[in-house]
């Protein structure tokens, strides 16, 4: 291509920037117009994709880890012939009900490969995306899995702190095939970086076990190379582009006036004179058009070549692959979880339930070869590597088991990425309360409709002598907080086994398993088909007689319940148990089940946390036994009677709410 088609090319993505953030009176013109040349190199002659097929799943993934310069995105995607992405969405950028959100976000069109806009998240995302690269490529070979993951990162990216997981950990295992093009323009919203940053990038990444190189990003042979080299060598690379922010405006650019805002008449007006762009807004002439289409046509055969390749394996590898790109789950699942709850009825096992999710995963790793486990360095302690669980280890992806390091966001981003990438369910593990380090992450999966699994054990002051610091109070309330997202918590070894099903059988959604250090005992007596969890909160024990008491409770203080209930079985007050292993999936029941289950007793709830989330299950008048405040240091036991979580207080706690009954006062809450 010559240097006029491309400025030309290069230019029909600055004018889109321009008008879209013009018409919308928001957005970000300056990175598009700055990285329109690198993106039109990148999208022309490298990117292997096909817009009528954008599905594709040897496509290479481009990731807009700057998601603030989603019109870069939006426009590419028009220009390459992307049906979903009309002239008339770019019309409506930032709109409601438009695919041109102010940020992309995954789901709206085709071609968007993740949510971004939370800086630093699309780069750990592609880690796990050129992860889960490597591993389909390790089972199905490389003449079926074979592509690149692209980045395009600014300045924002690289300063958060969560790039340097990612990029230590894709370092670490050499993920050769992730290239990232750093939008190196000098400039962020503050004004010029070296206010707050003065970090030689490329030496960072080098120190990493990355290949850097600095190219002019206004200079597309020199940026070609710059790709070719990076396709070729045993390593990530970075290739950190220079160039100005607004490129071709004619006050703005180069300053952070061009970064985020409108850059109004005048500005656009000289900007078009100085591209030598003479067509109105939102006008593209024919032969650029062309061209852009020509550059979306450029994979078709390749696709094709692939689709044979793909044609010609015997039908059950064909049908494992397609099976496990679509998120389909195979038969066996059931069959595990069966097997899992017959044995823990016969045996009934006094186990922590993070032992109890171990021997699940040892079923469930073993029928479903698409689950890649790990750990944010406390495998022994989150138990999610399962006996026969190979490593994965650079130059060696046939492994099942990530070592993410203690990088709990990039993990949790890489995760979102694995899942994003499609093949592998990733699960892992890390302790609840660094839930609070994984958060932005749960938050995109949870957006994105992501099937991720957190195994995330020690969840709560029974973990014991660790102490306050380690001990979570409000981190099941703020889990709780997130949409979409399934919060488990599981009493023994059969519901830690159906809450796993439900985890995995959870598509559209991220989950949280929160498991004990400490040992509980088997509530569940008997074996039934029926996955009880289901429906999120279930009578585990009915009352004697008419109950005069309801108890709620999750997890390790079902077990206080189950001795509560004896002890006013006694005082002659029958009282039923409710077990409470996710609020998400009891709230999306019918109101008919919920109000069954609710039942109409006076309520008492246990939970070795914070209150917040209870009142819509036991009302502001139930009593509760919980956590006020942060935990201890001490041997488990001792904190449970130090913060009065015992069987005692759930026995007067019960008693104190049928006397508040006979006073009138719950009654006048179960009717509000
Ligand atoms: C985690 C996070 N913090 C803050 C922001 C708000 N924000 C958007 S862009 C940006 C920085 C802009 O600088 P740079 O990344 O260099 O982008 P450029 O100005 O070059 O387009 C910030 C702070 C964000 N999107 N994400």
């Amino acid at each position: 291509m010559g240097r006029q088609t491309h400025d030309r090319m290069a230019n029909a993505i600055r004018a889109l920037a321009m008008d879209a953030v013009e018409a919308a009176k928001s957005g970000h013109p300056g990175m598009p117009m700055g990285m329109a040349d690198v993106a039109t190199v990148l999208f022309t002659r490298f990117l292997k994709f096909d817009p009528a097929d954008p599905a594709w799943p040897d496509r290479d993934r481009f990731v807009l880890s700057a998601g603030h310069g989603s019109m870069l995105l939006y426009a590419v995607l028009h220009l390459l012939g992307y049906a979903d992405m009309t002239l008339e969405e770019l019309k409506r950028f930032r709109q409601i009900g438009s695919k041109t959100a102010g940020h992309p976000e995954y789901g709206h069109a085709a071609g968007i490969e993740t949510t971004t806009g939370p800086l630093g998240q699309g780069l750990a995302n592609a880690v796990g995306m050129a992860l889960a690269e490597r591993i389909m490529a390790a089972k199905f070979g490389d003449g079926i899995v074979d592509h690149y993951a692209y980045v395009l990162a600014s300045d924002g990216d690289l300063m958060e702190g969560i790039s340097q997981e990612a990029i230590a950990f894709a370092g670490h295992l050499k993920l050769s095939k992730l290239i990232v093009l750093f939008d190196d323009n000098g400039i962020s919203i503050d004004g010029k970086l070296s206010l707050s940053d003065s970090t030689d990038q490329v030496a960072r990444v080098k120190a990493s076990g990355w290949n850097g190189v600095r190219v002019d990003g206004h200079d597309p042979e020199a940026i070609a190379a710059a790709i070719e080299a990076a396709q070729k060598s045993d390593r990530p690379t970075l290739i950190a582009c220079k160039t100005t922010i607004g490129f071709g405006a004619p006050t703005k650019a180069g300053t952070e006036h061009a970064h985020g805002s409108p850059l109004g008449a005048e500005e656009i007006k000289g900007a078009r004179e100085k591209l030598g762009w003479n067509y109105a807004p939102f006008e593209i002439p024919a032969d650029i058009r062309e061209d852009w289409e020509k550059a979306g046509a450029r994979s078709k055969d390749a696709r094709k070549a692939w689709a044979s390749r793909l044609a010609a394996l015997d039908a059950p590898v064909r049908a494992e692959f397609e099976r496990r790109m679509a998120g389909m789950l195979p038969p066996a699942l059931a069959t595990a979880v069966r097997k899992i709850k017959e044995g823990a009825a016969e045996k009934q096992v006094e186990i922590a339930t993070r032992k109890a999710s171990e021997a699940s995963l040892e079923a469930l790793v073993e029928a479903l070869p698409e689950m890649i486990g790990g750990s944010a360095d406390l495998t022994g302690s989150n138990n999610t590597k399962t006996k026969g669980m190979k490593i994965i280890a650079p130059g060696d992806f046939s492994g099942r088991f990530v070592h993410w390091g203690v990088r709990e966001h990039g993990m949790a981003a890489g995760m979102n990425g694995m899942a994003l990438h499609g093949g592998v369910i990733p699960y892992s593990g890390t302790f609840l309360i660094f839930s609070d380090y994984c958060r932005p992450s749960i938050r995109l999966a949870a957006l994105m409709d992501q099937r991720v699994i957190h195994v995330m054990t020690h969840d709560s002051i029974g973990l014991g002598e660790d102490g306050p610091t380690h001990q979570p109070v409000e981190h099941l309330a703020a889990l709780r907080a997130i949409p979409n997202l399934h919060v488990f918590r599981p009493a023994d070894l059969t519901e830690t086994a159906e809450c796993w099903q439900l985890a995995i059988e959870h598509a559209k959604g991220p989950s949280v398993l929160a498991l004990t250090r400490q040992n509980l005992p088997a509530v569940r007596k008997r074996f039934v088909e029926e996955n009880l969890s289901a429906r999120g909160a279930y009578e585990l024990s009915p009352a004697s007689g008419k109950a005069k008491v309801s108890i709620f409770a999750s997890g390790s203080e079902i077990s206080l319940a189950v001795a509560a209930q004896a002890e006013l079985e006694k005082k002659g007050v029958p009282a039923r148990i409710v077990s409470v292993p996710c609020f998400e999936l009891f709230f999306a029941q019918p109101a008919s089940y919920r109000h069954a289950v609710i039942g109409d007793a006076p309520r008492v709830a246990v939970e070795a946390a914070i209150r917040q989330g209870w009142d819509a299950i036991i009302g502001t008048d139930g009593a509760f036994v919980g956590m006020t405040g942060f935990g201890a240091s001490a041997p488990y036991k001792d904190i449970y009677k130090h913060f009065g979580i015992t069987t005692e207080a759930v026995v007067e706690a019960a008693l104190g709410a049928l006397g508040n009954e006979r006073s009138g006062g719950v009654k006048a809450a179960a009717r509000s």
